[in-house]
């Protein structure tokens, strides 16, 4: 395997030579225990823990290393590394951290093309297609909505439901696939390419693993189907996992239930393209869309030219941004009157005060 199998290009190296990390090793992060890391550097795999120094001066969770960063790696043998410092990230996919709000969880860094995942039998939601279309918008990753499970249904269902996700997604690829017919399989293979990254994304039971499997004609990941009702919560994919194949490098993730937003920096505006554009001619600058009066918007919903639904899933994921932002906003205060605090009592301290 070459570091260009494994995703690594022109622009790595030169971040390489501009941060002077040429007396290091380097490797990509491909899993993540608990912060120990499996990387890979092309000969072979390392586990891998971070430095002192790397965990002292991480300002949050986005600051340790991610399944998907380049890493640069003092070995400590044939096996173990240190891992120094992470590269810059082309792109990285986050989302609002499960019950911590405020805080960012990343799911992986440089991806090329996320694979949004659906079975059309029971998971199918546009809702969720325009959630995970804005996380990926918000850092500029090409999304791919892939349908699958389409042996369960008839032609006719399929088609309403390609029709239903293209009356309010435009610009994104729908591929209908099956795991079991095979069908779509080849239509999907025309957009993947070696040494580019795949990260897959959808709810648990979806097909991601199988997927991979399908694509790579092996079973390298473990698939299945869980009992709902007895293992309320289980996944069958564990942990995210990159792997590195000839069609691609693919990045497994565990079926997520929540995809909150958070920093959609531009996400949404990407994602709601029409109502942003649409927005340009509201009678007021700051028109929340809602109840204003010459609201270009609510005008567009009345005429039936604007889908509600879709509408309403942008409110919504509005109001979670807005309110990611304020938590955020509201914990940099405390930290920073804290900071005041400490130094005020320092100053004290030296004149004598106390
Ligand atoms: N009928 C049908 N079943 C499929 C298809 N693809 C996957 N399955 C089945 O769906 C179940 C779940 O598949 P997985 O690949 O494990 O799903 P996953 O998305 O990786 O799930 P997690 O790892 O839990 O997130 C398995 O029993 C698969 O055999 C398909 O195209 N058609
Ligand atoms: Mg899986
Ligand atoms: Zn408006």
């Amino acid at each position: 395997m070459t570091v260009e199998d494994l995703g690594y290009n022109g622009h790595f190296e030169e971040l390489r030579l501009k941060n002077n990390l040429e007396d290091f090793g380097f490797g990509r992060v491909v899993a993540e225990h608990r912060e120990r890391y499996t990387v890979q550097n092309g000969q072979g795999e390392f586990e891998a823990v971070i430095t002192g120094n790397l965990r002292y001066s991480a300002n949050g969770s986005e600051d340790f290393p991610a399944v998907g960063d380049w890493v640069s790696l003092i070995y400590s043998d044939s096996s173990f590394a240190i891992i120094h410092s992470v590269f810059p990230r082309l792109s990285s996919l986050s989302r609002q951290a499960v019950g911590k709000l405020g805080e960012l969880q990343i799911i992986a860094t440089n991806i090329d093309h996320a694979l949004l995942l659906q079975a059309v039998d029971r998971d199918f939601s546009v809702n969720r297609i325009e959630r995970y279309l804005t996380l990926c918008n918000s850092s500029g990753i090409k999304a791919i909505v892939l349908l699958n499970k389409i042996d369960l249904i008839s032609r006719k269902s399929l088609e309403k439901m390609v029709g239903s996700i293209h009356e309010r997604i435009k610009q994104v690829p729908i591929i209908p696939i099956s795991n079991v017919s095979k069908e779509g399989i080849e239509v999907l293979d025309t957009y993947l390419q070696r040494g580019k990254t795949f990260c897959l994304l959808g709810s648990s039971g979806v097909g991601k693993s199988s997927l991979i499997n399908n694509l790579v004609g092996e079973e390298v990941m473990a698939t299945g189907e869980i009992n709902k009702s007895i293992d309320r919560g289980k996944h069958i994919t564990t942990h995210r996992e990159l792997l590195v194949t000839e069609k691609g490098i693919f990045i497994d993730n565990p079926g997520m239930r929540e995809v909150g937003i958070a920093n959609a920096t531009d996400g949404l505006e990407v994602t709601f393209g029409t109502l942003t554009e649409l927005s340009k001619n509201c009678r007021f600058n700051d028109c929340t869309h809602t109840t204003e009066i010459g609201c270009a918007i609510t005008e567009a919903i009345e005429n039936g030219e604007m889908d509600r639904s879709s509408y309403e899933n942008y409110l919504k994921m509005q109001r979670e941004k807005e309110h990611f932002e304020s938590t955020v906003a509201e914990r940099r205060k405390k930290e920073k009157d804290f900071g005041k605090m400490l130094k005020k009592y320092k100053k004290d301290r030296k004149s004598n005060k106390y």
